[in-house]
């Protein structure tokens, strides 16, 4: 028997400013699910500039409290959001599936994932160790210690609505500093949860704001003058805009943006493994991953039998209603969306990519698109080019590894690539060449461990990495202490 998705009662959206549930007084949002439109997950008043200003004085009040705090208290609070989130993950994890489109299990998923992160990030004051310089001159030591940065603007995107706020909020609240947080407005229920979970955990006032609305809230984040540090993840023509603006106003800026990532299956591969994980990276939360692998580079000796064991995987996968427990691949985030990418679709095709495989949507919402494999001709094609954000993976095939490796690198971005090979030297060739952020060995281009660094090269990045250590280069700076005794 499978679960499907029952309309369940509208929730009323608050902001969160200076530890008070308020109602926006902008206009209404009504987030509604993409498998569903007329389904009202939850609606309410958007935020106005002048919350931003409100929230931005009440971060702005909490910060020395906040800095003087000590690190391993800071961490206690998200260590019991951490909890609340855990107990929630099945309601919180549906609640995601139809706000956002991903399966119920990959909501769920995520949502513990949260919790993961917290948990990781609560311990941050077990780990952080200073650094103690020698110095040339006699009776004297250098130090050097770590501040918060004060204030900062958390911009994040609609695919990971909990995960990706959790990696960035959670870092920047156990190292001091106080947070004015913008969700995408597709997402603002799954934002609010995770608000709720640190208010539950008795978070002091002013520590985290909330505020819900369009994008345009963002240039009022920015150009702020309390902000002191702004992270982001999105487009990468948003994250550049706001890099410029954050660089006009002397603010730090760390922007993780666009992808393009390539899956490189070579001759001796595991074909069955190189397949199952090529499906996942291409087609798991509907491609809407900054890390999906859009892009797939086969050697031509085994190209065919590769493509016919990933298309097998694929007609067996099943598209519809998210919460359905049957279902593999759910909407993507709006019809628009949807839209977006079956133009971009047929563009390729009338650009000479043929059709490698489409699968089957009739009858499912404006915002399904058929999961489509596409073998492209050449190097200008537009599905190798562009981040299409969707169910959709570019194929081309190579003679040689060294070819392989050449095309892996044939985009603007730089974020992810997976390799499939079990030839420890191809590995090895493979670490000096391919540009990305992120290398995946005989595993799929998508996921990301809290404890290690994440971010792209090219166009992908900007700024600063996150999570791990590389948080820490972030969300704090540094004083170096000349030290000597009088
Ligand atoms: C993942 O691959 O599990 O926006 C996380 C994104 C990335 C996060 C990817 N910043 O998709």
């Amino acid at each position: 028997m499978t679960q499907t998705m029952t309309h369940t009662q509208t929730v009323q959206l608050n902001l969160l400013i200076d530890g008070n549930w308020i109602q926006g007084t902008g206009t209404e949002l009504v987030s509604s699910s993409p498998t569903d439109p007329e389904h009202v997950v939850a609606a309410g008043g958007t935020a106005t500039e002048a919350d931003v200003h409100t929230a931005m004085a009440a971060a702005r009040a909490a910060a020395d409290g906040w800095a003087a705090t000590p690190m391993a208290e800071r961490g206690t609070y998200l260590l019991r959001a951490a909890a609340i989130i855990t107990a929630n993950a099945d309601a919180w994890g549906t609640e995601l599936a139809r706000e956002e489109g991903k399966t119920f299990a990959e909501g769920r998923g995520e949502v513990l994932r949260a919790a993961q992160i917290l948990t990781y990030y609560s311990a941050e004051s077990d780990r952080l160790a200073g650094e103690v310089f020698s110095s040339p001159r006699r009776g004297e030591q250098i130090l050097v210690t770590r501040k918060p940065l004060g204030v900062i603007g958390v911009i994040t995107p609609f695919n990971f609505p909990i995960a990706i706020p959790a990696w960035k909020i959670a870092p920047a609240l156990v190292f001091g500093n106080t947070v004015l947080w913008k969700p995408a407005s597709a997402v603002p229920l799954l934002a609010m949860r995770l608000a709720q979970a640190l208010v539950e955990a008795g978070l002091p006032d002013g520590v985290l704001n909330l505020v819900i609305g369009s994008g345009s809230l963002g240039s009022g984040i920015v150009n702020h003058p309390d902000l002191d540090g702004l992270t982001f993840t999105g487009s990468t023509g948003v994250g550049r805009k706001l890099a410029a603006a954050a660089a006009t106003a002397g603010v730090p800026i760390q922007a993780e943006m666009g992808g393009k990532n390539a899956s490189v299956v070579l001759e001796d591969a595991d074909l069955d493994l190189a397949a199952e994980q090529v499906l996942f990276g291409a087609f798991r939360s509907t491609g809407q991953k900054c890390t999906a692998t859009s892009r797939l580079i086969l050697q031509d000796s085994i190209a065919e039998d590769f493509l016919a064991r990933l298309c097998e995987r694929l007609a067996a996968w099943k598209t519809g209603d998210p919460t359905d427990t049957a279902v593999h691949m759910g909407p993507v985030v709006s019809g628009t969306a949807a839209a977006d990418i079956r133009a971009g679709i047929k563009a390729s095709i009338a650009q000479g990519a043929t059709l490698g495989f489409e699968g089957d949507v009739t009858d499912l919402g404006d915002a399904f698109v058929a999961p489509t494999i596409l073998e492209v001709p050449d190097a200008t094609n537009n599905a190798w080019r562009d981040e299409f954000f969707g169910p959709v993976l570019a194929v081309r095939r190579v003679a040689s590894t060294a070819e392989a490796f050449e095309l892996a690198n044939d985009s603007e971005y730089g974020l992810s690539c997976a390799l499939f090979t079990q030839d420890v030297s191809k590995v090895l060739a493979a670490m000096e060449v391919i540009d990305v952020g992120i290398l995946h060995v005989n595993s799929e281009s998508a996921g990301a461990d809290p404890h290690v660094p994440f971010g792209g090269a090219k166009k992908s990045g900007y700024g600063p990495k996150e999570q791990g250590g590389a948080a820490k280069e972030f969300f704090t700076h540094t004083t170096t202490v000349y030290l000597r005794g009088a």
